[in-house]
């Protein structure tokens, strides 16, 4: 049996991404899992893709959907009804406001946009197969032993009635939910550990180690618990 890695929020630095596959070195049989946040924030969007969509042609890739590519995806669908620059309606009912575009352009949409040379707010002027790329990630991935998903999960539910909101929005920091019912270990990323450091609660472990805000990219291999970690500049720890 192959390898087994998962792959922590990369958020558009190329840079790390392509050195830590370097050292990682998948052989066909292995499996990497992606966590999902490729877009957004840092500088080379563009090239994250571009090693994402090599990387499905060396090993067998499971990519995982970000809450950053749900808001990408979102504003593209609107872009083509040409409703995306229309104020929009809000429900007085519902406590999630609906998402505007500058609120994307602020979480890091413009270094996005940037990347692919767009000068203007034109989502569909990303070549198809990087949006492809991202209209096809998965909400969830599980095996024998694992569950992995962008940011966690109801504990009472099994992974195919989850509400998208669990799996791409909650923050950890506001609560962490109990062991899954499934009794696997799940693997997740999205709630940045400021420090740096991998938060392992033995149920869920949590690989966001905040690369864009001055930490680290983080790649784990599961069955022999290696762990790898590079910053934005290219430099490994560890
Ligand atoms: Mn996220």
């Amino acid at each position: 049996m192959g390898k087994l890695w998962v792959i922590g929020d990369i958020h558009g630095f190329s840079l790390s991404l392509s050195r830590l596959l370097d050292r990682i070195a998948p052989e066909p049989e292995d499996t990497v899992v992606t966590l999902g946040d490729y877009v957004d924030r840092g500088p080379d969007t563009k090239g994250v893709l571009e090693r994402l969509l090599r990387l499905q042609n060396e090993c067998h890739l499971r990519a995982l959907r970000g809450n950053h590519e749900a808001m990408l995806l979102e504003l593209l669908e609107r872009e083509k009804q040409g409703t995306l620059h229309r104020p929009l309606w809000k429900s007085w009912f519902s406590k999630r406001k609906q998402l505007e575009l500058s609120d994307w352009l602020d979480l890091g949409g413009r270094q996005t946009l940037a990347s692919y040379g767009l000068l203007t707010t034109r989502i569909s002027q990303i070549p198809e197969e990087h949006l492809e790329f991202m209209a096809k990630t998965s909400l969830y991935f599980e095996t024998d032993h694992f569950i992995f998903t962008h940011a966690a999960y109801v504990a009472e539910l099994s992974m195919e009635d989850q509400p998208v909101e669990a799996l791409l929005y909650h923050r950890l920091r506001v609560s962490i939910p109990g062991p899954h019912i499934s009794g696997k270990t799940v693997y997740v990323g999205h709630s940045a550990q400021r420090k740096g450091e991998i938060l392992d609660k033995g149920h869920i472990v949590c690989v966001d180690t905040c690369l864009y805000g001055g930490g680290w990219l983080t790649a784990v291999e599961l069955t022999e618990k290696k762990i790898l970690q590079i910053d934005a500049g290219g430099r490994f720890r560890g």
